[in-house]
């Protein structure tokens, strides 16, 4: 799964991984917004790369399915940037709604994985985030590949534009160096806890899955991959949404994953968990490493180490993937084709 993870960030093949969108780089400094269209695990892709280009670039971004912003009637205006997420790049939806978008005068930039596909030959320019084939239906590699591929456009432009400074940008891309390790730690450590809670919970009819900021789409794919692979009914929501209407499902039958890494939020979730607990739910929490407060709270706990927040989205959705895995395998479905999906939707 995590082949796209080993290894080190190679500078010479980022800069020409980036090349494309480099040449654009002007327009998108100067573009009033940047619309994101794509479908499934790709759409929660684009919410993190919403996140990280409004905090480190400022430039107004907009996150659209694909499959609604086709149909509907949307603004386009010559020389609005649409970005488009695709694993596959032969989404139907997406590809359509870029069409449509392009016929209007837009620049259109694309992050797809597979090289020469319908998406990549469409857009302007782009970055392959060159995961290799998935071998699943479901994305995961593709996943965090699109995520770190995200985090390097914004990376980019934010240096360009000098919306950050010199020693941020280097923080950032040393924290992006350090991904890998992490990743092979977490590989390393966790998957016997992973294992025990899939066994705990694989009968369970329903899960909750929470967070805040960079972590909330996190809490969303979490719910979708599990979803996908077990078929049990999961939904996903912003923490702080809860008491708006989910938390009157949380019961003793519930079982709740928060992604609470530590971060600017990190009280606000702690106080979420107590909410939770106080209502009976079971509390399934991936945390950073040695935060001992939310080992006390949870039932179950997944650590991941430390890292920064704008990083951290890459690592908190390994455990949620693999916990989706071994209750899928824990249920003897097929976790590489599960029913009714294809993996790529081109009708
Ligand atoms: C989008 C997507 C996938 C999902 C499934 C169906 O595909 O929703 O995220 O796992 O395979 O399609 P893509 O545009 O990223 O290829």
């Amino acid at each position: 799964i995590f082949d796209s993870m080993r290894g080190r960030l190679d500078l010479e093949k980022l800069t020409i991984t980036l090349s494309g969108i480099e040449q654009y780089a002007e327009q998108i400094c100067k573009a009033n917004r940047i619309v994101i269209v794509s479908c499934g695990t790709s759409w929660h892709a684009g919410l993190v790369a919403e996140y990280l280009i409004e905090e480190l670039c400022r430039i107004n971004v907009e996150v659209e399915y694909a499959s609604e912003f086709r149909y509907r009637n949307p603004i386009i205006n010559e020389g609005d940037v649409i970005l488009a997420i695709s694993q596959s790049g032969e989404t139907a939806d997406t590809l359509v709604a870029l069409e449509n978008a392009k016929s209007k005068g837009a620049i259109i930039l694309g992050v797809v994985n597979v090289v020469g596909s319908s998406i990549a030959r469409l857009s302007h320019a782009g970055a392959y985030t060159h995961a290799g084939p998935e071998i699943g239906v479901a994305s995961t590699k593709a996943f965090t590949a699109q995520l770190t591929v995200l985090e390097l456009i914004a990376l980019k432009i934010a240096y360009i534009k000098k919306s950050i400074d010199d020693d941020q940008y280097a923080h950032l891309l040393n924290e992006l160096n350090a991904v890998p390790d992490k990743v092979q730690a977490i590989l390393d450590s966790q998957i016997p806890k992973i294992r025990e809670i899939a066994r705990k919970y694989k009968d369970a009819r329903d899960f909750l899955y929470l967070g805040r900021g960079y972590n909330f789409p996190i809490a969303l794919e979490g719910a979708l991959k599990l979803k996908e692979i077990t078929y049990i009914h999961a939904e996903g929501y912003p923490a702080a949404e809860m008491k708006h209407g989910p938390i009157a499902l949380v019961d003793e039958n519930l079982p709740v994953v928060f992604v609470a890494t530590k971060d600017r939020y990190h009280e606000k979730i702690v106080s979420n968990i107590q909410e939770v607990k106080a209502r009976k739910g079971h509390v399934i929490a991936v945390i950073t490493e040695g935060d001992e407060v939310s080992k006390q709270l949870a039932e179950d706990y997944i650590e991941i180490p430390e890292a920064d927040e704008i990083v951290a989205p890459i690592l908190s959705v390994i455990p949620l993937q693999l916990l989706s895995y071994y209750i899928g395998v824990e249920r003897n479905q097929d976790v590489d084709k599960p029913r009714n999906l294809a993996k790529s939707v081109t009708v």
